[in-house]
């Protein structure tokens, strides 16, 4: 609950694919929160087992590798006061039935398997998660003096 805390916020491939990015992240920034990474990568099959390590006895899990795997990803790091909480508040609950309009889901998504981006769901697994995505050297620092008022 500090102000540099850091979160995991990833496009998944369908909001890639639906032009959804810059509506996305505009959401993140204009919040308040910082952008601290962001990379549109392909993710292995490997780095998806990792990050969903706790869903593959689910039996959803192999159509849920298959959607991951369907297309380029956005992954980004943001930064800011309870940015893990926040962050899952802006995107919605993960079943679009049940997301609020003005959140993410509530706004672009209509299928649990089609839900758009992730966010971290504790700080623990926000940097588990960052640690899978990133490299070290991918994130930045901004000088605290910039940012004093946030
Ligand atoms: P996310 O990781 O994507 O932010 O989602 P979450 O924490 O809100 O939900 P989680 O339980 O971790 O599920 C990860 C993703 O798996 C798909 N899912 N499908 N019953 C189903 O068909 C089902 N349940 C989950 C969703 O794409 C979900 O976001």
């Amino acid at each position: 609950m500090s102000n540099n805390e850091r979160t995991f916020i990833a496009i998944k491939p369908d909001g890639v694919q639906r032009g959804l990015i810059s509506s996305i992240i505009s959401r993140f920034e204009n919040r308040g929160f910082k952008l601290v990474g962001i990379k549109l990568c392909q993710p292995t099959e490997s780095l998806l087992r990792d990050h969903y390590e706790d869903l593959q006895e689910k039996p959803f899990f192999p159509s849920l590798l298959s959607y991951m795997l369907s297309g380029p990803v956005l992954a980004t790091v943001w930064e800011g006061k309870d940015v893990v909480k926040q962050g899952r508040a802006i995107l919605g609950a993960t079943n679009p039935l049940q997301s609020a309009p003005g959140t993410i889901r509530g706004d672009f998504a209509i299928d649990m398997g089609r839900n758009v981006a992730h966010g971290s769901d504790s700080v623990e697994s926000a940097n588990k998660e960052i640690g899978l995505w990133f490299k070290k050297e991918e994130l930045v620092e901004y000088k605290p003096a910039m940012f004093s008022w946030i």
